[in-house]
């Protein structure tokens, strides 16, 4: 179904897609496009990529699909250079962690081609990063959501759907503002939150004694404060709105447990770790 594919970001969630698509018995050609002529050369070392392009017209010639795998602010400017190389049969998706603003984006930048765009966001990942970190199975059973517009071409969901079926993932649909608050809720938050103790640790004289002895639990709670500080920026901004309602909910617990200690409040303290440890085991 794929004969050429181009990806805008060879790290790792490009690469990885790069790497998942190479096993296919017909491996489509994978032609790479970034900012960072070091990580095309890595990327192509590497054997995720066939081909680096620094032009972008010849990039996108005869592409079947184009995957936009770069930190989400760099997100216009990708769509405003491709725009006039585009043929119609070329399908453009993302693999960004916010859909409200890239759907934006991309019905203001390509216009007339907007249907055929398909937002998409893999829900899968890691704290590392860069075309080294990339892995042929980080998909495999991992759900994407997609967030077609009402004008997207069925093809182009269809496209973008087969693509992650190859990479082992499991495809949803959701309306870009319900996908904004939902991750916002359980992924964008529990980011910031990571960040911001590792931050206020961080800065502390006695750091370097703090994190000697931090262990596992501290190394669970942490783990994503580890991740790409541009990626966690642009979406930190792009999902403002949703992440300072969140903010303020977690303020209002963090008060409440603040409470329930300063009280002595034994009984209170046990019902909230109880109900929050059965809700957590149930999930996991
Ligand atoms: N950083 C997350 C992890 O390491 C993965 C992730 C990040 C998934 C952003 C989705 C996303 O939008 O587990």
């Amino acid at each position: 179904m794929f004969k050429k594919i181009v990806i805008f970001g060879v790290g790792l969630i490009g690469g990885s897609v790069a790497l998942a698509l190479k096993k296919l018995p017909n491996p489509p050609q994978i032609v790479g496009v970034g900012r960072s002529e070091l990580s095309l050369q890595e990327a192509l070392t590497l054997g995720l990529i066939d081909h680096a392009e620094t032009d972008i017209a010849s990039a996108l010639q005869n592409a079947d699909l184009v995957l936009i795998a770069a930190p989400v602010a760099q997100t216009p400017a990708i769509l405003k250079a491709i725009r006039p190389h585009l043929s119609a049969q070329t399908v453009i998706t993302d693999a960004g962690s916010t859909k409200s603003d890239v759907m934006a984006y991309a019905q203001a930048e390509l216009g007339q081609q907007f249907n055929q765009f398909v937002g998409g966001h893999p829900i899968a990942g890691a704290e590392k990063s860069g075309p080294g970190a990339a892995m042929a199975d980080l998909y495999v059973g991992k759900n994407v959501i997609l967030t077609p517009a009402a004008v997207t071409g069925p093809e182009a969901v269809q496209k973008v759907a087969t693509l992650w079926h190859h990479c082992g993932a499991l495809v949803s649909n959701m309306r870009p503002e319900e996908h904004d608050s939902v991750f916002a809720a359980v992924s964008h938050l529990p980011h910031l939150l990571a960040f911001a103790l590792v931050e206020d640790l961080a800065k502390r004289n006695n750091a370097e004694l703090l994190f000697k002895f931090a262990a596992s639990g501290f190394r669970d709670f942490t783990r994503i404060a580890g991740s790409h500080p541009e990626m966690w920026r642009d979406i930190a901004l792009a999902n403002k709105q949703a992440l300072l309602q969140e903010l303020n909910m977690y303020q209002q617990a963090v008060s409440e447990m603040t409470a329930l200690l300063e009280n002595n409040d034994d009984k209170g303290l046990f019902d909230l770790f109880e109900h929050a440890s059965e809700a957590r085991n149930a999930w996991a």
